[in-house]
């Protein structure tokens, strides 16, 4: 694991690193399955359950403000990437658009290809929680989950969902892929949340 592209944290930057956790300069791409095929004049992100219905288009985001991001990447994997940028759309910015039920306290995350992950409304509403459209300055490739994919920098990245297109709100907790697959169900690198 360790060698040319990872390497453990100095001092200045391991303050920023979760325990168990080694830096990588590239950027690994990580997906169960294929790469799935999107249409960009069909993306669709839907938001359904115990929420308002509600459809986006790429344009309707793309109205939306705009922000850049700078932030970590935690793989449960055990990889970290420091300082990715990004640009998109911050979560709270968006959720001006959708109306849901106080009753909702979780979400699943819906993705193109059908992978699934959930996260708690609280989770999901945090400030520093944003779509992304851009990676360091370029359309965000295919791979790495483009047109556009959620980042969630507080925990592993699991829950960070590519080609998302559906966001499911929920009234009681609901396991996604990897939950369902004996990850943590919350998810906090910091608190070494790996395995259930
Ligand atoms: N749709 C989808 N989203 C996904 C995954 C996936 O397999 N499918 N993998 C997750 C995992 S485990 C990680 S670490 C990150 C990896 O993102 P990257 O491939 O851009 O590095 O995406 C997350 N989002
Ligand atoms: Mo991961």
């Amino acid at each position: 694991m360790l060698g040319k592209f990872f390497k453990k944290p100095d001092a200045e930057q391991s303050d920023r690193v979760p325990p168990g956790q080694y830096l990588t300069k590239g950027f690994p791409v990580l997906t169960y399955g294929n790469t799935p095929r999107i249409d960009i004049e069909q993306w669709q992100l839907r938001v359904w359950g115990l929420a308002k219905p509600v459809t986006f288009s790429l344009s309707d985001l793309m109205a939306m403000p705009q922000n850049n991001f700078t932030a970590d990447f935690h793989c449960v994997t055990r990889w970290s990437k420091l300082d990715v940028q990004w640009t998109g759309v911050k979560i709270t910015d968006f959720m001006r658009h959708v109306e849901f039920d106080p009753k909702a306290i979780y979400i699943m995350e819906h993705c193109y290809g059908g992978y699934t992950t959930n996260i708690p409304v609280a989770d999901f509403l945090r400030a520093e929680n944003f779509f992304a459209h851009t990676l360091f300055g370029e359309p965000l490739p295919a791979e790495h989950g483009g047109p556009l994919r959620l980042v969630v920098p507080h925990l592993y990245a699991w829950k960070s969902a590519k080609w998302i297109n559906g966001l499911e709100f929920l009234e009681r907790e609901e396991s996604g892929f990897w939950e369902r697959n004996g990850y943590h169900h919350r998810g906090e690198p910091w608190a070494e949340e790996r395995y259930s």
